[in-house]
């Protein structure tokens, strides 16, 4: 008899067909319009290859604590019993002999979508009911972008809302920069129910709606809107959204009004922009010269914003470099200076598309949690950072103006997330990896994070225990019931944190004498009591259960910053000066070079207009994956199916890759001072010339080769730069990067998925 499960992922809810213990066929939820084909993937979550069966401590640590076999040596299965009392001692032990903050517990990364067993939350709960920890703040996906976005409009204003559907009905002209695309909008941190990117965009298609993609690559928006394809270099956006804007001041059309009453600092930009500080008018032609786009088309583009309903989108993708921070003001002055703030279907939204939730949807209350707890101590670093701390203890870092100190880190533990698939500049990171005394990963697979442990200790996947869906943005909440039975010895990550808090003494104040469905119960009545606060509807707990599921209520539907743009004193932000900042007094006391006080358009390092780029003449992107989320499901059959040669695909176009002598299926080296990789070539007319794409998530393989090392999968963070986007955010740089490429002669053999030598199988 076939049983029907419902259970909820990342790219969305779904009904597992279970027989006789086992997956035999997985159903999207009816009510999403266009499923994500990663659910196709969801089995090979208990693939046996990649599996950790029990826990294992490394042999050169259980020896004699030794820290430079990691990786290498052998790993010895042992008990739970063992590995619990080993990993609670090793806490015990570093938290009294230096203090909590000698423990980095900041574990960023997204496990799976379950809000009960989010790892990073349980094991932030143990951390602080022992004394704390050192966290992280910001994220990879958002970290120059947030910060000053936070600072430049207040932390309520950078609040996104139901933004597609106003989109949908109202704008005129939309002008994207990065991606709208539903390979990353298939995601969502916490599960999502429909996927509708596409039919929101086919609606302002329909209406006559003007579509401009700015991207190196064209097929960042569904291609068949028959957008109009800019295809920039890499890393200059701010040049182009700087150049729109003066043009619109150098014609007299700017929105008067608007900067006056809205904004602080628009004389100092709008001199910026004329060149008055440097004789550098940034108008069309200037923005030409840097982005390789037509002047002409800019110089049109400017005028219709002034006349048309303009809505400027902006993806993560473009912060996530240096001097990330500038297209993200750059498009939101040029918005205020067009007068597009706070009226429907205009303004300037971060991340539509990016992921599956932001502009869709907005919750009424608060969503349910795992609680943290109150964390007792301080410390942080901004969490790309984890490589620079490493090095550097007790050396100084900055942060939103402040200047902090790195904590001296003797333990390490990581429970659901891939460093040495996220980290940039991963040689970087395996030399940081040898400094301190103990690593913890708790993780369901061996990944390269768990590979390079000293304990590991394995976690179910969310298919073997129950939970619930949910996240900042969800529209829905999902019971996420258990569908098979644990594979091999894997225990729950609630479980697995009360063994530990039981050690260390602290099990009442962690559990509160909750059990998993005590907890699950607890946390869907977290959100139905914050929907209820504000007059929002939802179902009992039991019938949520019995369903399967329940509807989020959402906020009504208004355009963002419509309050404010009437009467900025009665809403004022919560920035420096109750307006949107066009000009930082903070920034300006700062004075970092990286970081100016108004948007302004800096050289990065690597770019294909750099000096560099004489030597490694390709700006390498490392886009999300369409096949996997990150390093996980990389074994699934959608993303195998994807790869190339035996390899991860790499992106070309057709004539770069004839120049190299170079076509489809061949094996490419690319390189750069910091690292060397293979990767699968796939040609195509939608990427850019000078630009390479190779996605993020190929599970780290470096060999050894008479050259150095050489990573055979295709993980293009061997390649990438390791660097703060700026003094002022210190996030992360990935898309700044110069590579070369060229066609491999050698004979690596293609990647495999194996487990440590002695690791055991189930
Ligand atoms: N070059 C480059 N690098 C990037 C990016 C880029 O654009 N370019 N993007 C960055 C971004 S935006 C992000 S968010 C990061 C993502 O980086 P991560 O979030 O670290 O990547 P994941 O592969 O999702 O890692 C999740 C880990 O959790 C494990 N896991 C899954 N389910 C469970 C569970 O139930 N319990 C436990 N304990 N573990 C589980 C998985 O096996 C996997 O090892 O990567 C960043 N890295
Ligand atoms: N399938 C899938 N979806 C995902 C994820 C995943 O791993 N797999 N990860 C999720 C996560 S954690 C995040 S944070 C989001 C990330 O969402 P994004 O950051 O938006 O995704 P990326 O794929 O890094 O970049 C999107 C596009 O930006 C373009 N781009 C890169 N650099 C530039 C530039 O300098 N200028 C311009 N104009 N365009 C540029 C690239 O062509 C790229 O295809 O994706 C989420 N969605
Ligand atoms: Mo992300």
């Amino acid at each position: 008899m076939i049983e029907r499960i419902p259970h909820c992922c990342h790219w969305g809810a779904f009904t597992a067909l279970v027989e006789g213990g086992r997956i035999v066929g997985i159903e999207p939820h009816p009510g999403d319009p266009a499923p994500s084909n990663l659910l196709q993937s969801i089995p090979d979550l208990m693939d046996p290859a990649v599996r950790i069966a029990r826990p294992h401590v490394r042999e050169g640590w259980l020896r004699s604590r030794d820290r430079t076999g990691r990786g290498r040596d052998r790993m010895i299965p042992v008990s739970w019993d063992e590995a619990l009392d080993l990993v609670a001692g090793e806490i015990d032990r570093i938290r009294k002999a230096h203090g909590n903050d000698a423990i980095f517990a900041g574990s960023y990364g997204w496990t799976s979508a379950g809000r009960l067993h989010h790892a990073q939350s349980v094991l932030k709960r143990l951390m602080n009911c022992v004394g704390g920890y050192t966290a992280h703040v910001d994220t990879y996906s958002v970290g120059a972008g947030a910060v000053i976005a936070r600072h430049v409009l207040g932390p309520d204003g950078y609040g996104q809302s139901n933004m597609m559907e106003m989109m949908a009905e109202n704008t005129e002209l939309l002008l994207v920069c990065g991606a709208l695309s539903p390979r990353t909008a298939q995601s969502e941190t916490g599960g999502m129910r429909g996927h509708s990117h596409a039919l929101y965009l086919e609606r302002l298609k329909a209406r006559g709606g003007r579509i401009v993609l700015v991207s190196p690559r064209r097929d960042d928006i569904p291609v068949n809107l028959g957008a109009e394809w800019w295809a920039i270099r890499p890393n200059t956006d701010t040049a182009l959204l700087l150049g729109l804007a003066g043009e619109i001041v150098a014609a007299g059309r700017h929105d008067h009004d608007f900067l006056t009453r809205c904004t602080s600092g628009a004389p100092e930009l709008l001199g910026y922009l004329s060149g008055n500080a440097d004789g550098v008018a940034k108008n069309a032609a200037w923005a030409a010269g840097i982005t390789g786009l037509d002047a002409g088309a800019i110089a049109a583009l400017a005028r219709e914003m002034t006349t048309k309903r303009t809505f400027i989108s902006l993806s993560f993708a473009l912060q996530r470099a240096v001097h990330g921070e500038q297209p993200w003001w750059a498009g939101l002055a040029l918005s205020c200076i067009a007068g597009q703030i706070g009226v429907a279907g205009g303004g300037v939204s971060y991340g539509l598309g990016s992921v599956g939730g932001v502009g869709i949807s907005d919750p009424l209350g608060a969503v349910g949690s795992f609680p943290h707890g109150r964390k007792p101590n301080a410390a942080f670093i901004p969490v790309a950072r984890i490589a620079d701390m490493l090095l550097n203890p007790g050396g100084p870092f900055t942060y939103e103006g402040g200047t902090y100190a790195y904590p001296d880190i003797r333990m390490v533990y990581w429970a659901g997330g891939n460093p040495f698939h996220h980290h940039q500049d991963l040689g970087r990171l395996d030399r940081a990896w040898a400094k301190p005394e103990t690593i913890v990963v708790q993780d369901i697979n061996w990944s390269a994070t768990a590979k390079r442990a000293d304990i590991v200790l394995p976690a179910t996947t969310t298919l073997e225990r129950n939970d619930l869906s949910g996240g900042r943005r969800a529209d829905w909440i999902f019971a996420m019931k258990q569908v098979v039975p644990p594979y091999a010895e894997a225990r729950s990550d609630f479980e697995i944190m009360r063994g530990l808090a039981s050690r260390l003494g602290v099990e009442e104040a962690f559990t509160e004498h909750r059990d998993e469905m005590g907890w699950i119960r607890h946390i869907y009545e977290e959100t139905r009591s914050n929907a209820a606060a504000k007059g929002g509807e939802m179902p009992a707990f039991e019938d949520f259960w019995a369903v399967g599921q329940a509807a989020v209520p959402q906020k009504p539907l208004t355009p963002p910053l419509a309050q404010f743009r009437g009467d900025p004193a009665a809403h004022p932000l919560k920035s420096e000066t109750g307006k949107i900042l066009l000009y930082s007094k903070t920034l300006e006391a700062c004075a970092y070079a990286d970081c100016p006080p108004h948007p302004k358009w800096l050289e990065p390092p690597e770019w294909l207009g750099a000096p560099a780029a004489k030597a490694h003449p390709f700006h390498l992107l490392t886009a999300q994956a369409e096949g996997r989320l990150h390093s996980q499901l990389d074994n699934g059959r959608v993303a195998q199916a994807l790869k190339q040669a035996g390899r991860e695909a790499l992106l070309m176009n057709p004539d770069d890759a004839k120049r190299l002598n170079l076509k489809d299926g061949d094996t490419a080296l690319l390189s750069n001072a910091r690292g060397r990789c293979l990767a699968g070539v796939r040609t195509t007319d939608d990427v850019r010339p000078g630009v390479a794409i190779l996605p993020t998530g190929a599970w780290y393989q470096p060999i050894e080769s008479a050259d150095g090392p050489l990573e055979i999968a295709g993980n293009p963070n061997v390649l990438t730069l390791d660097v703060p986007a700026s003094s002022f955010s210190g996030g992360c740089a990935a898309h700044t990067c110069l590579v070369s490429i060229r066609r491999y002669e050698g004979n690596a053999p293609l990647p495999a998925f194996t487990r440590p030598e002695g690791a055991e199988a189930q």
